[in-house]
């Protein structure tokens, strides 16, 4: 698991390099926005139960089929396991955050997901928008928190989106 410092020194070190202009860029930004990222954590960390709600309930509306029968979260087992499944995304986007890096999201919950994804027809399509309203939601609530730009919040939930919809079912 990397984050932006960690991940940094680890390239200039391979390279023999001193940190430059550059790096000291990257390194400005990361703790600048710092304080904005860990209360955003913060805010996902209070809210996560209703926001993985409010997302589930947003996505079904959106795509009804889905809990209907014939439907990959029809029955009471497989709705809970798709709203679990929310809540590691929401969970592991906000470790992202913090760590101003998505090598997390790599290791811990993409690797091998479309795989499994695939072999149980949990449809990716209706997955990818479901982590996009779990972003808007995200965003309006830690804007409403007086996080003046909250546009740093999309990058995790975009990372998982891109790297799920790479192969749809
Ligand atoms: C932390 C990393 C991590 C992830 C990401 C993860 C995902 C994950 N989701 C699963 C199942 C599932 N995932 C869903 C999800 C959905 N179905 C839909 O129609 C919706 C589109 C969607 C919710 C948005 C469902 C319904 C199942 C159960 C499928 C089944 O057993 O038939 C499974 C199979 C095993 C199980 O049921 O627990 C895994 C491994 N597990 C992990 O450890």
């Amino acid at each position: 698991m990397r984050d932006a410092v960690t991940s940094l020194i680890g390239s200039y070190d391979t390279k023999g390099k001193y940190l430059d202009r550059d790096a000291i860029d990257t390194l400005k930004s990361y703790f600048d926005t710092g304080m904005a990222r860990v209360q955003a954590a913060g805010v996902i960390n209070s809210d996560a139960a209703a926001i993985v709600k409010q997302a589930g309930l947003a996505l079904f509306e959106e795509v009804p089929e889905l809990i209907r029968p014939g439907g990959n979260a029809y029955t009471t087992r497989r709705y809970a396991a798709c709203l679990r499944d929310m809540d590691y995304y929401l969970r592991y986007a906000s470790y992202a955050l913090v760590a101003g890096n998505m090598n997390v999201l790599d290791e811990r919950v993409l690797q091998g997901l479309r795989e499994t994804y695939n072999s149980l027809g949990v449809p990716v399509g209706p997955t990818v928008r479901g982590i996009q309203i779990m972003k808007d939601i995200v965003k309006e609530r830690i804007t409403a928190a007086g996080i003046p730009d909250a546009s740093f919040v999309d990058a995790p939930f975009d990372h998982m989106c891109r790297d799920l919809a790479e192969i749809s079912i």
